[in-house]
């Protein structure tokens, strides 16, 4: 693995349990964590599980002990080291969003193509039991023709202006700000519940605070807010609309401004049929509205989505008993586990993360492009 920060420690938690609850055709061996700061990656690696350290990802790369480089770097890295490791034979398994451009996407497309290997990005709210369900209910035919997708994803952890600076407000590193990091997330649960894909878009992009302290220390999301202060280079909220290729309407929102909201990804989706509705912060369920209903008894069902018929579940715990957001990083483990036993391509590939890249770019540039803008009339 490269990279030890937030998704390091999820993605490790990931790689000790798959073993643990899921009956793998293939162990993983936890064999070796890279980072810079030699103290830091070790004391690190004992604490996540670690066997080994390396302080170059390029070293970590070459070794003949490893099959599989788990990329948990910013994005600006992500190019540079999947290309490496594809080309040196290894398995790669992609933080989102995959790449800070289309076009390091696609030579990232380009490299899985050519490498032996096998190449996935970490969409891994794909892997809650909840949307697994709505996936199959959408393709069912359960809902009928999508007519929208509404889909928000909001944050609050910078909605304080003193929040220090982060890699993921620096365009450099991150790429955009709220429309990759958690965008992205919305923009790919769309196209897999619906088996679509987004067409076009119209954007509007804000960062409502544009200087912010520089962090004299990071923990997680967080830091602690230094006396300098540096600029915001990435948007702090997104808000497009979308065509989906069934012939169906979206609106998307990402933001990190919304007070109150952790970590509420809101996917609601409305067919001919009937309709679904999902919210990160109760995962667990899934509503669903089923038109063919008399209308006398019709309603949203509440469906407690912990039965062991669900995906993944009846690896854990008796139904009722829940899943958390760490689940979906092990369920991501053990389909990349399953899927390099088979030599079948895993889901979702570079190919997906750079349609969802595509999406990104056509967002950025409507954003910037003010033609379509309307003002409203001043009254005369
Ligand atoms: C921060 O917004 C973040 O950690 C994202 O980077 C992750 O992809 C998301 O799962 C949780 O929030």
């Amino acid at each position: 693995m490269v990279g030890y920060a937030f998704m390091g420690v999820a993605h490790s938690q990931a790689w000790r349990n798959a073993p643990r609850f899921f009956d793998l055709p293939l162990r993983p061996d936890m064999a070796a964590v890279a980072g810079r700061d030699a103290a830091a990656v070790q004391a690190a690696a004992e604490k996540l599980g670690w066997s080994s350290t390396e302080t170059d990802w390029k070293a970590l790369v070459s070794r003949d002990d490893i099959d599989l480089v788990d990329i948990c770097t910013p994005g600006d890295t992500h190019a540079e080291i999947a290309i490496a490791a594809l080309e040196a034979g290894k398995h790669v398994l992609c933080e989102k969003p995959l790449a800070n451009s289309v076009e390091e996407a696609e030579a990232m497309v380009r490299a899985a193509e050519r490498a032996p290997g096998l190449a996935m990005v970490g969409f891994t709210y794909r892997r809650v039991p909840a949307i697994q369900l709505a996936r199959t209910l959408v393709a069912d035919g359960r809902i009928g023709t999508v007519r929208h997708v509404r889909a928000q994803y909001l944050q609050d952890w910078i909605a304080d202006p003193q929040a220090p600076l982060s890699w993921r407000l620096d365009k450099q590193k991150a790429g955009s700000g709220a429309l990759g990091d958690i965008g992205a997330h919305i923009v790919d649960l769309a196209q897999f519940v619906t088996g679509e894909s987004v067409t076009g878009v119209s954007a509007v992009l804000e960062t409502f605070v544009k200087e912010r302290p520089i962090a004299s220390a990071h923990s997680g999301l967080h830091g602690t807010a230094g006396t300098e202060t540096g600029p915001v280079t990435v948007d702090d909220a997104a808000i497009f609309l979308g065509r989906m290729s069934g012939g169906g309407l979206a609106t998307f929102e990402a933001t990190r401004f919304a007070w109150g909201r952790k970590n509420a990804i809101r996917l609601e989706i409305n067919g001919s049929a009937g309709s679904l509705a999902f919210d990160f912060e109760d995962m667990n369920v899934l509503h669903f509205f089923d038109a063919s209903q008399p209308a006398a008894e019709a309603g949203f069902r509440r469906i407690v989505v912990t039965e062991p018929e669900h995906a993944y579940v009846a690896a854990w715990w008796p139904a009722g008993h829940g899943l958390g957001y760490e689940h979906a990083f092990t369920h991501q483990a053990v389909d990349l586990i399953t899927a390099i036993a088979s030599r079948r391509q895993p889901e979702p590939s570079f190919a997906d993360g750079l349609a969802v890249q595509r999406v990104l770019d056509a967002v950025e540039r409507s954003a910037a492009d003010n033609s379509t803008w309307t003002p409203v009339a001043k009254e005369s």
